[in-house]
C-alpha cells in the first residue's frame, strides 16, 4: 500500500505523531510519502528506502502578501498521487490539509485517478484555531468531506462534536510512543553535568506557546526548588520563551534552570529525569508527556482535554486544575522527597505508557486504511 502523509514538520505534536507513524509503516513495509514544506523534524534519523519526501514550494511573488501555501500544496498532492500512485492519503492537523485535499481530490476525480482521505484530528485544530469563524465553515465541510476522520483521544472527539456539525463517525486512535526508541538510558555523565550535587531533575517540553503556560512550569519549580534541591530543563522554543527566562531572572533562580531549545533527542534528556511537568490550558493528548512516561518519568500535568486519559491520578503522576500552581508544587514536592515514593511513580508512569505502545496502535490505523479504501473502490464501482 502507498500512502501519503501531510503533516507540519515541526517538533509540535502533530508533525512529531505523523512522522513517527509514517517510520513505522515503512518498518512494517508500506510505502510512505510525506508531503509538507520542510523535512519532518523526526524524519532524519536513519534513512529508510520506504520513505519518500516530497516537499512543497510556495513560489515567492510580489504581489503575496501571503503567498498562497494552501494552493501549492494542493497541487503538490496531485502531482505525488498520479506520480507516485497512492493509494491514500492521510492528513494530520484539519488546517489547511484538509482543505487542500479536497481541492485536490476535485482536480483529480476529473481524469478518474482521485484516492480516499484520511484527516487526523490533533488538538488546536479543534480547540483553538479552527473554530475561530474565520476558519470554522471550511473546517467543517473539508473534515465532513473526509472518508474517515481520527481523534487522538475521547476527549478530541467530545470537543469536535461540541463545536462543529460533524455528519461522520470519529474513531479514535490514540497517539502512541515506541518504547524501543523511547526509554531510560543510562545517561550517568549528563546527569552528573547538570546535577552535579544529585539534584532532582525536573523538564518540560513544548512549543512555548501561551496554551502551554510555560510561566507555570517555572513558578511550580520555584516553590520545589525552596524544599528539594533541583534544576529544570526547558526544553523547546516559542513566542513566550524570551518572557519566562526573564521572569526567571527576576525571580533570581535562572542560574538552576536551562532553557536548552530545541532538541532532537528528547528520549537522552528525559532519560536522566525525575518529573516532567505539563501545565497547559488545554491538551488534546499531552504527547510528550507520554514520551516523558516511557522513559520512566512520572507527571504532574493539568486535568484538562485529553490528559486525564493518559496521566492516571497517583500512579503515574498527579492531575491538578489549571493554574493551581500550588497544588501542582505541593503534589511535585510529595513525589521528589521520598525515594521509594519516587520510584513507584516511575514504574507507574512505564506501566501507564506500556498502554500506548506502537504495537498496539499502529494496527488500528491499518485496519481503518484498509476499510476506508476498499469502501472507496465499491462507491467508485457503483459510480460507473
Ligand atoms: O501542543 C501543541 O501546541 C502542538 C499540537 C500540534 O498539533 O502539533 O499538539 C497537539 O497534538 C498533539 C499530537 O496529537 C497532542 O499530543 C497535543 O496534546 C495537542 N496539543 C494541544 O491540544 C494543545
Amino acid at each position: 500500500m502507498k500512502i501519503g502523509i501531510v503533516c507540519y514538520p515541526t517538533f509540535g505534536g502533530s508533525g512529531v505523531l505523523a512522522t513517527e507513524l509514517g517510520i513505522a509503516l515503512s518498518d512494517k513495509g508500506y510505502e510512505v510519502h510525506f508531503i509538507t514544506y520542510k523535512q519532518p523534524a523526526r524524519l532524519n534519523q536513519s534513512f529508510n528506502p520506504n520513505i519518500y519526501f516530497h516537499e512543497v514550494k510556495v513560489p515567492a511573488y510580489p504581489l503575496f502578501d501571503f503567498p498562497p501555501y494552501e494552493t501549492a500544496l494542493a497541487s503538490t498532492m496531485v502531482n505525488v498521487i498520479v506520480n507516485q500512485k497512492l493509494d491514500l492519503l492521510h492528513l494530520h492537523y484539519a488546517i489547511p490539509h484538509a482543505s487542500a485535499a479536497y481541492f485536490a481530490r476535485q482536480i483529480l476525480k476529473k481524469t478518474g485517478k482521485d484516492i480516499p482521505f484520511i484527516t487526523t484530528l490533533h488538538g488546536t485544530d479543534i480547540t483553538l484555531v479552527g473554530k475561530d469563524v474565520t476558519y470554522a465553515p471550511v473546517v467543517t465541510f473539508s473534515i465532513n468531506e473526509s472518508d474517515a476522520i481520527t481523534a487522538v483521544s475521547d476527549n478530541l472527539k467530545e470537543e469536535t462534536l461540541r463545536h462543529f456539525k460533524i455528519e461522520k463517525d470519529i474513531h479514535v486512535i490514540p497517539n502512541f510512543v515506541d518504547i524501543k526508541r523511547f526509554f531510560q538510558a543510562d545517561k550517568e555523565h549528563f546527569k552528573q553535568m547538570l546535577a552535579p550535587d544529585g539534584e532532582r531533575i525536573l523538564v518540560h517540553v513544548s512549543n512555548f506557546r501561551a496554551v502551554k503556560r510555560v510561566g507555570d512550569v517555572v513558578k511550580i519549580f520555584e516553590q520545589v526548588r525552596k524544599e528539594i534541591p533541583a534544576k529544570l530543563l526547558m526544553i523547546g522554543d516559542g513566542p513566550d520563551r524570551l518572557n519566562v527566562e526573564e521572569m526567571a531572572r527576576s525571580m533570581d533562580i535562572y542560574n538552576d534552570i536551562r532553557f536548552l531549545g530545541k532538541q532532537e533527542q528528547i528520549s537522552e534528556i528525559l532519560s536522566i529525569a525525575d518529573l516532567f511537568l505539563l501545565p497547559s490550558e488545554t491538551e488534546s493528548f499531552g504527547l510528550s508527556a507520554l514520551e516523558a512516561m516511557a522513559c520512566n518519568v512520572p507527571v504532574i500535568s493539568t486535568n484538562t482535554g485529553g490528559l486525564p486519559e493518559i496521566n492516571v491520578e497517583g500512579v503515574s503522576g498527579y492531575l491538578s486544575n489549571v493554574g493551581d500552581i500550588d497544588a501542582m508544587a505541593q503534589h511535585a514536592i510529595y513525589m521528589l522527597s521520598d525515594n521509594d515514593r519516587l520510584q513507584q511513580f516511575k514504574k507507574g508512569a512505564i506501566e501507564q505508557a506500556q498502554k500506548f505502545e506502537k504495537q498496539r496502535i499502529i494496527p488500528m490505523y491499518e485496519e481503518l486504511y484498509k476499510e476506508v479504501i476498499a469502501a472507496y473502490k465499491s462507491n467508485s464501482v457503483a459510480a460507473i
